[in-house]
């Protein structure tokens, strides 16, 4: 069933305020209690996860399999005064004559990011309104799954089969930082589901569009209602 959904910034002003990371830190002191803001790797000064240091450069992280991958938080727009969204995303190949693959256009939340961006967040220090949603693709895809996952007798969803993806796939170090999230195909045992949040607020999410793929408001729509439930929002 799709779903079209339009969220209020109202709701998401709510959202950017309720769950900074809880190692993040917005003072730090050095040996004399002079602030070193700049110096401290875990200072975040924005409350946002993310530390100052990676906000206004660059950091470097190493995935599961070895390769590392630098991200240029500040060339693509992230700011340790403002506050920010980084969006891990996982994606499944395509498969011969069956699927031809969840990997997104580079460009594919643009509307997504307008509604992030025009949040009434309370001010951000360097003074412009909203949050920023920064969505960073891997560079490659993990193999098509026709069903990804199954119910259990309850009828809720068992994340074993995401969480073995996401270990193979999302750094270690971006855990509790950034969002994770998996384009696949569809969820087992709940086929119609356009995708699902795995806590409430939590930073991890499934978009699971099946063959029902080529309408991009739909992909954004339905990236748009499981980030906002991670973020604490009851949407419809
Ligand atoms: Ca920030
Ligand atoms: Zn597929």
């Amino acid at each position: 069933m799709k779903s079209r959904v339009v969220l209020t910034a109202g709701l998401l002003f709510a959202a950017a305020c309720s769950s900074p990371s809880p190692d993040s830190t917005a003072t730090s002191s050095s040996a004399s209690g002079a602030p070193t803001p700049a110096t401290d790797p875990d200072r975040d000064a924005d409350l946002d996860g993310v530390p100052d240091l990676w906000e206004d450069g660059r950091v470097t992280v190493t995935l599961p399999s070895g390769k590392t991958r630098e991200l240029d938080l500040k060339g693509m727009g992230g700011s340790s005064r403002h506050k920010d969204i980084y969006v891990w995303l996982s994606w499944m190949e395509g498969e011969k004559d069956r699927c031809p693959g969840h990997q997104p256009a580079p460009t594919a939340f643009p509307r997504v990011k307008s509604a992030f961006a025009d949040a009434p967040v309370a001010a951000n220090a360097d003074g412009q309104k909203g949050i920023r949603l920064h969505v960073i693709p891997a560079t490659s895809g993990v193999r098509h799954q026709e069903f990804l996952g199954t119910t259990n007798a309850n009828g809720d969803y068992v994340w074993q089969e995401y969480d073995n993806i996401r270990n193979a796939e999302f750094p270690v170090s971006l855990t509790g930082r950034f969002h994770y999230g998996l384009l696949a195909h569809r969820l087992g045992n709940i086929a119609t589901t356009s995708g699902t949040a795995r806590t409430i607020p939590g930073k991890e999410f499934v978009v699971s569009l099946g063959d029902d793929q080529s309408d991009p408001d739909y992909l954004q729509g339905t990236f748009m209602h499981e980030l906002g439930h991670t973020m604490g929002l009851a949407v419809s």
